[in-house]
């Protein structure tokens, strides 16, 4: 896959360093990449500015096959250093949310607790979810409106309604970021590995609020953290 399709991103990019303060080589990706070494960045970024929310992973291919750490980076033009003890480890990358603009209402859920592995992306109500069917471990919501997850099939079962509100980030030119991370669905009262469908709008007695995400450094372009 080409990590640079500029007609994918939607406005998201992520500029990688290869030293702190944006010094050193640097590489820009509007596309997921799912092994960094393809780029002569494998286990070397330490620095970064991003628009958007993207991951990165410890190991290639978002960690499908051998666990390890996930960074989360996400904002407005937001440039960060990653302290000396996380740097040297991405080893893939990738954003969340819609590949064509910045908010639009998105949902993603991953096999992995903490957005790690295989996802499933849905613009629209989803009366099931394909290859990631009763595997959801984790979720990302972007945009401005609630989603609610299912435990059944078609919009069955016991429900829950989440809300992007775990952050918001405003720009120049009116530019807004607005993100729900749940990097752990049982978080949220429902159960691992159980989600099978996903409806737009909040269809739930149940609504759950995300619980506060810890971020290590947080302004008002954006914020950084880790999992794991
Ligand atoms: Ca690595
Ligand atoms: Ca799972």
């Amino acid at each position: 896959m080409d990590c640079t399709d500029v007609t994918r991103a939607g406005g998201k990019y992520c500029t990688c360093y290869s030293e702190q303060n944006g010094g050193g080589y640097s590489f820009t990706f509007t596309e997921y990449c799912q092994d960094l070494y393809t780029y002569n960045f494998d286990n070397a970024i330490d620095s970064t500015t991003v628009t958007g929310l993207w991951m990165f992973y410890e190991n290639v291919d978002y960690n499908a096959f051998v666990p390890g750490r996930v960074y989360w980076a996400h904002g407005i033009d937001f440039g960060l250093n990653f302290p000396i003890d996380y740097v040297d480890m991405s080893s893939s990358l990738r954003f969340a949310g819609s590949p064509t603009c910045l908010n639009c209402d998105t949902f993603t859920v991953y096999d992995g607790v903490d957005f790690n592995g295989a996802e499933y992306y849905g613009v629209t109500d989803s009366y099931d979810l394909g290859a990631l069917d009763a595997k959801v471990s984790s979720i990302v919501i972007t945009g401005y409106t609630a989603w609610t997850f299912y435990e059944g099939l078609s919009f069955t079962g016991f429900s829950v309604c989440l809300y992007p509100d775990t952050f918001h980030t405003e720009g120049p030119g009116g530019l807004t970021l607005d993100l729900g991370m749940y990097p752990d669905v049982t978080q949220v009262q429902l159960y691992d590995n159980a989600v099978r469908s996903v409806r737009q709008g909040c269809f739930s007695e149940k609504v759950v609020k995300a619980s506060s995400i810890k971020a290590e450094f947080r302004s008002e372009k954006g914020a950084w953290g880790y999992l794991n």
